[in-house]
């Protein structure tokens, strides 16, 4: 006979048997049978955030680092719309989330009880499915098959809503078989779709291979490799795809788009082939469609059948997982090189913007984190111009070391993601880079990481100012800085209060020092780098501008 047990108890032993280690969440109401069962299973960790919005980022920076699916835990109403911002953002970056929210109890939903908000409806367009469980004895397959398919495919979050009730109900437990679930087959490509991008590659006098999320989420790093040396393609890393190539590479050209290198843009603007893999082709990186890449023809490689054709003509798609085509791909080329497209190319490189005052410039700050962590770090970015240079400045030599929040922009995300990031690469240094507005939004993590021993490096680029979008009003807007100059604490003084160390650095000579001992103390410390107020990001496109069309800097 199996024994009674509740639905809390359930979607613990659940939750443990399918390999969850790790959960960020946030108590209240309508969650509390989960937490009460919660310290019967300790196997699950359970990361107690300041705010549900670093729980779901967190539970997001720990997919992506992982590999693994992130779990992150909220009460009914204000604790699961506070979750709302990290699915969007797990959504639009195609990461496993998968989110437990209590709900109201079953006779009480649609009454606008205390702390009911329709949760799945709120977030439907940012899931990749969601489930309310009405009866705890589904609750062992709902979790099973929620965990699948978070990460099955494309990934993207799920979210599964538990009424108070069903988590107090008693339900018979009977062990059940971890993997047993039956996922679709990924899509197979065609042969001939696979020989007409080889056909396709043999012809091209000017071919670029684009990179982006999909080769990291495939871990299709060593494929694509082959794929470059073996046809002397330059490649070209998207803001999602950075690292999954390696910087410093020969055939590596860097990021393209709105803030890419003006060798990269030029490069996709006279190129005649583009060979995409695992990207989207959004509109940061192809500015003005009309204008995008006007002689190339474009293979592009994707999952997900509904981005073929979204945003640009292709002359071949090909569904199916990245690694798996893009072996077909390389045993299908014949090996060639592109010695002549190549000098061409790199007769367009510029050096980096050397003009910032008292040296310190966003290459000298990166060059001493590179230097202090030997280079074998994460970096977490937050969105803005400190993003942009890190994304086009920082060397990254090992696969999946650059996280960001790419598509959805989310400021605020850096912070309570690097501690995701720090859970799943315990042993290696994590840099969460911000700027000051984004600090701010999320700088109260700072008393998570230091009440559950989350060894993160908080860096923070300020500059007084809402920076990127102070330079939008510079360029676009008459230089009327509306609401952008924001004030910050004293954050050494802040990190005192947290008990622990930081620093303050406001000139070159100061940088290896702070930035050594920051990486070298245990725990989380953090680091404030004053930098010049009105620098900008260059180059740049103008927004809906052509690539061919940049903004660069005055020398
Ligand atoms: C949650 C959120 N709100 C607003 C924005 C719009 N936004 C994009 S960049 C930016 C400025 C960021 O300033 P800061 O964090 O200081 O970084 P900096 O650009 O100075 O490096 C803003 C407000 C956003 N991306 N996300």
């Amino acid at each position: 006979m199996s024994e009674l047990i509740s639905g809390a108890h359930m979607l613990c032993q659940t939750l443990v048997d399918a390999g969850v280690d790790v959960l960020f969440g946030y108590p209240g109401g309508a969650i509390m049978p989960f937490y009460h069962a919660l310290p019967e299973y300790p196997r699950l960790r359970h990361i107690l955030v300041r705010h549900e919005q670093a729980a779901a980022h967190a539970a997001d920076g720990y997919a992506r680092a992982s590999g693994r699916v992130g779990v992150c835990v909220a009460t009914s109403g204000p604790g699961a719309t506070n979750l709302v911002t990290g699915l969007a953002t797990a959504h639009m970056d195609s990461s496993p989330v998968v989110a437990i929210t209590g709900q109201v109890s079953r006779p009480m939903i649609g009454r606008d009880a205390f702390q009911e908000t329709d949760i799945i409806g709120i977030t439907l367009p940012i899931t990749k499915q969601s489930y309310l469980v009405q009866d705890a004895a589904d609750l062992a397959d709902v979790v099973t098959e929620a965990l699948a398919v978070a990460q099955h495919g494309r990934p993207g979050p799920v979210l599964i809503d538990v009424p108070k009730d069903v988590q107090n109900q008693k339900v018979a437990f009977s062990p059940r078989a971890v993997g047993a679930q039956h996922a679709a087959p990924l899509p197979t490509a065609a042969d001939d779709g696979i020989r007409r991008a080889a056909d396709l590659v043999a012809a091209a006098k000017r071919p670029l291979l684009m990179v982006g999320h999909g080769v990291i989420l495939a871990n299709a790093y060593a494929e694509v490799r082959a794929l470059a040396e073996k046809t002397g393609m330059p490649v070209i890393t998207t803001l999602l795809g950075i690292s999954a190539f390696p910087e410093g590479h020969p055939l590596h050209l860097g990021m393209p788009g709105m803030h890419g290198e003006v060798h990269v843009n030029r490069a996709i603007q006279r190129a005649d082939l583009i060979v995409g893999i695992g990207l989207r082709f959004d509109d940061r990186v192809t500015g003005n469609l009309a204008a995008f890449a006007p002689r190339a023809q474009i293979v592009h490689i994707d999952l997900d059948r509904s981005e073929i054709g979204r945003n640009v003509p292709t002359a071949v798609g090909i569904v199916g997982d990245a690694a798996a085509v893009t072996r077909r791909l390389v045993a299908a080329t014949a090996p060639r090189r592109c010695d002549v497209w190549r000098t061409e190319i790199d007769a367009h490189r510029r050096p980096p913007d050397a003009s910032f005052r008292g040296g310190m410039s966003p290459e000298a700050i990166l060059t001493a984190i590179r230097d202090a962590t030997g280079g074998e770090c994460t970096i977490v970015t937050d969105v803005g111009q400190h993003q942009m240079w890190v994304a086009k400045l920082f060397p990254y030599r090992r696969p999946n070391t650059h996280i960001t929040s790419g598509g959805l922009g989310t400021m605020g995300f850096a912070v309570p993601a690097a501690m995701g990031v720090h859970l799943a690469r315990p042993q290696e240094p994590v840099w969460a880079i911000s700027g000051d507005g984004g600090f701010q939004m999320n700088m109260a993590e700072m008393a998570t990481m230091v009440q559950e021993g989350l060894t993160v490096k908080l860096a923070i680029f300020n500059n007084g100012y809402l920076g990127m979008v102070r330079q939008w009003q510079q360029f676009f807007h008459g230089k009327r800085y509306s609401s952008t100059p924001i004030w910050s604490p004293d954050y050494v003084k802040l990190a005192e209060a947290y008990g622990i160390p930081g620093y303050r650095v406001r000139h070159a000579g100061e940088l290896a020092d702070a930035v050594g001992q920051a990486n070298a103390a245990p725990g989380p410390t953090l680091v404030e780098f004053v930098i010049e107020q009105e620098a900008n990001v260059y180059p740049m496109i103008p927004p809906g501008g052509s690539l061919s069309e940049p903004i660069e800097a005055a020398v």
